[in-house]
């Protein structure tokens, strides 16, 4: 199946949603030969952008461990866990993914929607 890309974002486009289910690093690789890379998410306007772009959907964004680190290597410090997250279940979640609006550590292997950042902020049309 072709990806969908959905082009529904804030003032300025940010993010491109693929809804070609894929592993966090699969996903990672395909935001980076064809975006720039995983999603990062600085702050609340932007967690608020993902959430309507990926509607009921859980999407893998750019986060993962050891420590969280962004997959572009910025630097935020900014999250937004679901209560009780990130809980490392069976002691296996190392890859961060956005359901309803929260974040949630998840097994990196599982094959899901996710969100690439734009290669440039372009002013929507
Ligand atoms: O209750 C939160 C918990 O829900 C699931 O585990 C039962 C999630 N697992 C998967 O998505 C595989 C956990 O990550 C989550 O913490
Ligand atoms: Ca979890």
């Amino acid at each position: 199946r072709r990806p969908f890309i959905c082009y529904d974002g804030g003032a300025a486009q940010r993010y491109i949603l693929i809804t070609e289910s894929k592993t966090w690093r699969e996903a990672q690789s395909y935001c980076r030969e064809n975006h720039t890379d995983l999603a990062s998410v600085r702050n609340q306007a932007e967690n608020q952008e993902i959430q309507q772009i990926a509607g009921e959907m859980a999407v893998w964004i750019g986060l993962f461990r050891e420590s969280w680190k962004w997959s572009d290597q910025s630097s935020s410090s900014y999250r937004y866990w679901r209560s009780g997250e990130p809980n490392n279940a069976g002691g296996n979640e190392k890859c961060g993914e956005v359901w309803l609006g929260y974040w949630n550590d998840a097994n990196c292997e599982l094959k899901k929607a996710f969100i690439c950042s734009a290669a440039e902020e372009r002013e929507k049309s």
